[in-house]
């Protein structure tokens, strides 16, 4: 099949796709194109915007080569479309009737071209195996069923998989050219949908617009550093929210796609790189470079030398911490992100720091005791365990006697140190949205035990200096953005209960 001629049939496709879509609906109503009245019923505008879609991948098939395109995006449309209820041959007779539309308007030797193309892919709906019960397994049916559900966070949760599958078949049945939903990158789509759907039930379940939004705007910086286009995360996200407005009933799908709204607002604005968090003009800063600089050229014992000179220098202890480590830790965050430190380089940067803050206890454990007593843990699922060691060393050196859990403790765990330790203060560490249910369910757990009455539960983390009241709708009692502010929090707190 010549490419010129290929690519004259799409074009004419293309110019004639308002037309195509009402003719084939028309077909597909049993009633003449003329009648068909485009603002009809919501069925009736799904159903367009299926055709439409169907003839611009049409139109992509005819331009990359043919049948087998065609195919991929019939076969992601039939697993949609089964996922909803509808019958693989509600797809075959929208098909057919857009073929027959297709013979009536285009030029018969493009038209034949066309046709040929859309019955090659159209056959894959009927040999296909690819539309197995395998492929719909990972499409769950929603227990409870999402209209049993009394919360939105809820429903999202108790169908996330199902939605999750059936956004990526939308988005690529929508946009077949895009590199998210091609070959190997599919199953990361999928688990990226996931997570897209988890971050959202965390938002919304905090009524928190905001922190989906951070979560978009993160997300997008990771696509620009795999050299993905966030146009595709866009689409992405307008699919996420029109599969819940089919599959959510109306009051459960309000919020969610509000928020997937200001996501892609967020996501269409101008784009600004996360600056770097480590500068030679900071505070420490000179220390900082060189640190960070020993971290990345994989040489430990420079970067032990760089603390060792700052100490020699005179840098208190809780500034190294401060200005050096805690900088250093971002940025290797940011440039993981960025995708230009791999996952690996990532923790041989974290082990060292986390050898460095070994290294540091001669000048760390040397306060005169305070009388009072700490736990501080991450929360359960919260695989990052420095922060919460921050913070525990900086109550150490104000001399109180701490017990420091490290990462992901469960909840019950958390509370039998709370009260094995006689703890005054309970610090708990959360890093990503998906963990603050995980913080709420341990703070009511502890609420709930009558031998923590009098302990002050003090939440942190990187969610919380997103959100600033999120420590309050999870019912802590208090927040701060560093490690330095939990100790002050914790003492104001308990100079005010007069304990
Ligand atoms: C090291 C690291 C890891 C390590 C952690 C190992 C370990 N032993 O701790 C590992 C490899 C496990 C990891 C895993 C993941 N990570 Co990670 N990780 C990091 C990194 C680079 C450093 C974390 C750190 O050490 N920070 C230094 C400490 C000191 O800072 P902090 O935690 O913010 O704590 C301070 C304050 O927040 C506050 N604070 C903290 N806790 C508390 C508690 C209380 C009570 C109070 C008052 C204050 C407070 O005080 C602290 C000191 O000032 C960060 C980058 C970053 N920006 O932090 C990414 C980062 C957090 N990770 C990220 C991601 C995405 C992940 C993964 C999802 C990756 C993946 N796909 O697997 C998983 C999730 C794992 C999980 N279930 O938790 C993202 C999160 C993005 C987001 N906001 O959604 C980040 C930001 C990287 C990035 N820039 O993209 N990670």
């Amino acid at each position: 099949m010549p490419g010129a001629e290929r690519d004259r049939a799409a074009e004419q496709l293309l110019a004639s796709r308002e037309p195509l879509m009402n003719a084939a609906l028309g077909r597909l109503r049993g009633a003449p194109a003329a009648q068909v009245s485009p603002d009809g019923a919501e069925a009736l505008a799904r159903c367009r915007v299926d055709l439409g879609a169907h003839v611009d991948a049409l139109a992509a098939a005819l331009r990359a080569g043919g049948g087998e395109e065609l195919g991929e995006h019939c076969a992601f449309a039939a697993v949609f479309l089964e996922a909803l209820g509808v019958p693989r041959s509600a797809l075959g007779a929208a098909l057919d009737a857009l073929s027959e539309s297709i013979g009536e308007q285009l030029d018969p030797e493009l038209s034949a071209l066309a046709q040929d193309v859309l019955a090659a892919g159209r056959r894959r709906l009927c040999d296909s195996p690819l539309v197995t019960p395998a492929a719909l397994a990972i499409i769950p049916a929603a227990r409870p069923a999402p209209g049993e559900a009394t919360s939105a966070s809820e429903a999202l949760q108790c169908s996330a998989a199902r939605i999750a599958a059936m956004s990526v078949a939308l988005s690529y049945v929508r946009r077949p050219g895009d590199a998210l939903a091609r070959g190997a990158r599919r199953a990361c789509c999928l688990e990226d949908a996931r997570h897209h759907v988890a971050q959202l039930a965390a938002a919304v379940d905090l009524e928190s617009p905001e922190l989906f939004s951070a979560y978009a705007d993160w997300v997008r910086t990771l696509l620009l550093g795999l050299g993905l286009d966030p146009a595709e995360l866009v689409g992405h996200l307008g699919a996420l929210g029109d599969v819940l407005a089919i599959t959510l009933p109306e009051h459960l799908a309000e919020a969610p796609r509000r928020y997937l709204s200001a996501a892609v607002d967020r996501l269409t604005s101008a784009y600004v790189e996360p600056p770097s968090f480590v500068r030679p003009e900071a505070a420490l800063g000179v220390f900082a470079c060189g640190y960070l600089d020993a971290l990345l050229q994989g040489d430990r014992r420079r970067a032990l030398e760089v603390i060792r000179e700052a100490i020699e220098a005179s840098a208190p202890i809780k500034d190294i911490y401060i200005h050096i480590l805690q900088p250093c830790q971002y940025e290797v965050g940011r440039l993981w992100q960025l995708h230009q430190l791999s996952t690996a380089e990532e923790h041989y940067c974290t082990a060292v720091t986390q050898m460095i803050l070994s290294q540091l206890y001669p000048l760390v454990f040397n306060a005169d005791r305070a009388g009072r007593r700490l736990v501080a843990t991450a929360v359960d699922g919260n695989l990052h365990e420095i922060g919460a060691r921050f913070v525990a060393d900086f109550f150490e050196m104000e001399g109180w006697d701490t017990f420091y859990l490290g990462a992901s403790t469960p909840a019950q765990a958390v509370i039998d140190e709370v009260v094995h330790r006689k703890a005054d203060v309970l610090a708990v560490s959360a890093m990503l949205g998906e963990h603050l249910a995980s913080v709420g369910d341990l703070v009511t757990a502890v609420r709930a035990d009558d031998r923590c009455r009098n302990v002050v539960v003090l939440v942190g983390g990187q969610p919380f200096c997103v959100v600033h009241d999120l420590w309050r709708q999870l019912g802590a009692d208090g927040s701060a953005p560093t490690a330095e502010g939990a100790v002050r929090a914790a003492e104001q707190l308990l100079a005010a209960r007069g304990a």
